[in-house]
């Protein structure tokens, strides 16, 4: 048994999650969990909503209301949206909790103990029509890098590039739309990276054989063109006012605190029960912690390269992510999700169309891991009714109601194990170990298709061995068969249990069990498995697992979320 972190990026607080969001960090990290809590290790899950920076206060004047209520408000909404998505995290805390305010503190203490911060008087886009400095977001313009003309202050969201706000060519306001912008020069907080660099260096090449590819050439990427000195601190009322004398004014820079979130969370959780848990046994001298990351890709510089640098410039032993899993885009039908232009499924809405399991497996299924993937209605509707509904609903169904006609609401007694089923048993052993093995490698995609060929298994084995045929000449031959394929559906319900937990649930309560019934996968044995439901198990027929998407109601979601727009 290990230790294992799990952390997904923390999503900004302001606005609903579409499906890129979710399956960018949040889904792929519960699936995982959910995976390695099965495995019988000892896991911690953590996230939380991102609440600090410029974001948060232009949403909350457009909206009228108080930065305070506005976060209240929108982590109330995130929380919920990921209980309907049944996301399974130990703390869903907040980036502007007090714990995280604690250890922002005493890390930024610590690293000006150390001589890693530099006070500089720098340039800065200064608002005369708004009458005050312009941060990160509160300024648009065009990327340098790129040429897209909606790039904000902080970072190109077309390119990724990350930006200073005086790099953008045809600034403007993002509060007024002003152009009216001055240069004026004020004092400010920055992290010495070239300081780090050597040991940063050091740290990232020791990750070189554990790291995906995609985030070790970011983060080389990065290195190779040398770091500069990061501005750590911003003219902003809504953040963590700086510690340190003469910067009482400013806060810390968002992406200063978020990372330091997960830490800060893992303190709001152990807060809870001070006498059970204890933060620092995941976080500080912690040998024995695995920690794996999940986030977009462009969320992978800040966590390979800012906030490794951060946590090595303390001099302390923190833990360092060990697996960081960065995660391409998903397009809406090739275009992009768009709130303002009702373009796209929004998280919250999703649920109300169609059970959270469904859109869990479409999205992991197609999850964006080597290159982009589009979310399209057509798709979505045909992995629903052809893998869902076609090979595991119609399994289950046709073996509970055969069994139900043909014997009784019970496991059938007599006959035994033959050629068969043997092989049968075998070609599952071997697909259900690539499939544990690609769920512990994160190759989401595949994990899913070996899955699918897991249930297309029992189809073909109850196709090939004609239990209503045979139940004429040989009915013990006929309980056998049977008894093998209800005992399939409960299989199938404990290796869809990461992927889809409640269709998993209501697989198990057609035989009265529960997940907490499940075996550890740990030395998962089919042939032991295969024979767990022993004869005389009662069990139900109910109702199906799922419900077919009629093409009239795949053409409705179109029109409804914009897919032609
Ligand atoms: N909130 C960016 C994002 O949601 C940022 C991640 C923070 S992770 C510490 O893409
Ligand atoms: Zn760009």
């Amino acid at each position: 048994m290990a230790k294992i972190l799990i952390t997904s990026a923390l999503p900004y607080i302001n606005g609903v999650p579409h499906l890129g969001h979710m399956v960018g960090c949040l889904l792929p990290s519960d699936v995982y969990a959910r995976f390695m809590r099965m495995m019988g290790h000892e896991v911690l899950y953590i996230a939380g909503t991102d609440e600090h920076g410029t974001t948060s206060e232009v949403g909350a004047l457009k909206e009228g209301m108080s930065v305070e209520e506005y976060c209240d408000k929108y982590h109330a909404q995130h929380k919920a949206t990921y209980d309907a998505f049944e996301l399974s995290f130990d703390c869903f805390g907040r980036t502007s909790s007090s714990q995280n305010k604690e250890i922002t503190y005493h890390i930024f203490s610590k690293l000006d103990e150390n001589g890693y911060i530099e006070e500089k008087t720098i340039k800065q886009v200064y608002s005369v029509d708004d009458k005050q400095f312009l941060a990160d977001r509160y300024i648009t313009g065009t990327c340098p890098y790129c040429g897209y003309d909606k790039a904000r202050g902080d970072q190109c969201e077309n390119c990724t590039k990350v930006l200073e706000p005086t790099q953008l060519i045809n600034p403007r306001s993002t509060i007024s739309g002003s152009t009216h912008l001055e240069i004026r020069e004020t004092k400010h907080l920055f992290l010495n990276l070239p300081k780090i660099e050597k040991r940063l260096a050091e740290w990232v090449k020791s990750k070189e054989p554990f790291w995906p590819d995609v985030a070790y050439s970011i983060a080389q990427k990065w290195l190779k063109e040398g770091l500069q000195e990061r501005c750590i601190t911003r003219d902003l009322k809504w953040g963590f006012p700086v510690n340190k004398a003469g910067y009482e004014d400013k806060v810390f820079y968002v992406w200063f605190d978020a990372p330091i979130g997960y830490i800060g969370i893992t303190k709001q959780w152990a807060d809870e029960k001070p006498l059970e848990r204890d933060w620092k046994k995941w976080w500080l001298d912690a040998q024995d912690v695995r920690y794996v990351e999940f986030m977009g890709k462009d969320n992978v510089p800040f966590h390979s390269i800012m906030f490794p640098a951060t946590l090595l410039g303390t001099g302390e032993n923190w833990t360092f992510v060990d697996y960081l899993k960065g995660m391409s885009y998903l397009t809406f039908e090739g275009g992009k999700f768009s709130k303002s232009e009702h373009r796209g499924v929004f998280a919250d809405k999703a649920v109300e169309e169609f059970p959270a399991d469904y859109w869990r497996y479409w999205l992991m299924a197609n999850a964006p891991e080597s290159s982009d993937a589009s979310f399209t209605f057509d798709g979505f509707v045909s992995t629903v009714n052809k893998d869902l509904n076609g090979v595991l609903g119609n399994f289950a169904s046709r073996v509970l109601k055969m069994t139900a006609s043909k014997f009784s609401s019970e496991v059938p007694v007599g006959g035994a194990l033959e050629t068969q089923e043997n092989e049968l048993i075998d070609a599952l052993q071997i697909k259900i170990n690539n499939y544990f093995k690609y769920l512990e490698e994160m190759e989401f995609r595949k994990a899913l298709s070996e899955l699918r060929a897991i249930w297309v298994d029992g189809n073909n084995y109850i196709s090939a061995a004609e239990p209503w045929v045979v139940i004429k000449e040989n009915p013990e031959r006929a309980a056998a068969i049977l008894r093998v394929c209800l005992n399939l559906i409960r299989i199938y319900a404990i290796l869809s249990y990461p992927i889809m937990p409640k269709i998993s649930e209501n697989m198990l309560a057609k035989f009265g069990l529960t997940s907490q019934d499940m075996p550890s996968l740990q030395n998962f044995n089919v042939r032991r498995e295969i024979e767990f439901l022993k004869p005389t198990h009662k069990f139900e027929v109910g109702e199906a697992l799922f419900e077919r998407i009629t093409p009239e109601k795949c053409e409705e979601l179109k029109e409804k979320y914009g897919s032609h727009k």
